[in-house]
């Protein structure tokens, strides 16, 4: 075997040249949304797995199908009530796993500028602390789907 082939084989074992953007460390899963009547928000639920070696920290989220949307956390107070802060950062850990589920963290989805309906997948695009973005296709469920 000639040296140049040797290292042509070597190649996928070295460590990649460039270092991997936040979002290309991350793979989502389980993306939907539960679309509420009328004008309500609706909130977008998904699962961040980082496969990478160092932290991913989402910053922002926006779509084509909502003016605004936010990164809350709903939280129940010792008393029972429940509320909803913003977050201005979500971090997901190296090798770790964040979930956006119902009762803890998701995006709120307010004024939507196309109409769509359960059954459909629309885009959210998430962006990432370093400047990578990531879309991913939501699926949408009605209001009564279950968590
Ligand atoms: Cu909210």
């Amino acid at each position: 075997m000639k040296p140049g082939m040797l290292l042509l084989w070597l190649m996928p074992l070295l460590p990649p040249q460039v270092q991997a953007t936040q979002a290309d460390q991350i793979k989502a899963s389980h993306a939907w949304i539960r679309l509420l009547p009328a004008n309500l928000p609706a909130a977008g639920y998904v699962t961040l797995d980082n496969q990478g070696s160092s932290a991913a920290t989402l910053v922002s989220a926006r779509s084509a199908f909502y003016a605004s949307v936010m990164l809350h956390q709903s939280a129940t107070d010792t008393t029972g009530s429940s509320s909803m802060r913003m977050l201005d950062r979500l971090t997901v850990p190296a090798h770790g796993e964040v979930s956006l589920a119902p009762a803890g963290y998701h995006l709120m989805l307010q004024e939507a500028t196309h109409p769509f309906k359960p059954g459909e997948t629309i885009d959210i695009t998430l962006d990432f602390a370093d400047g990578s973005h990531l879309r991913v296709p939501f699926s949408v469920r009605p209001a009564n789907a279950p968590d």
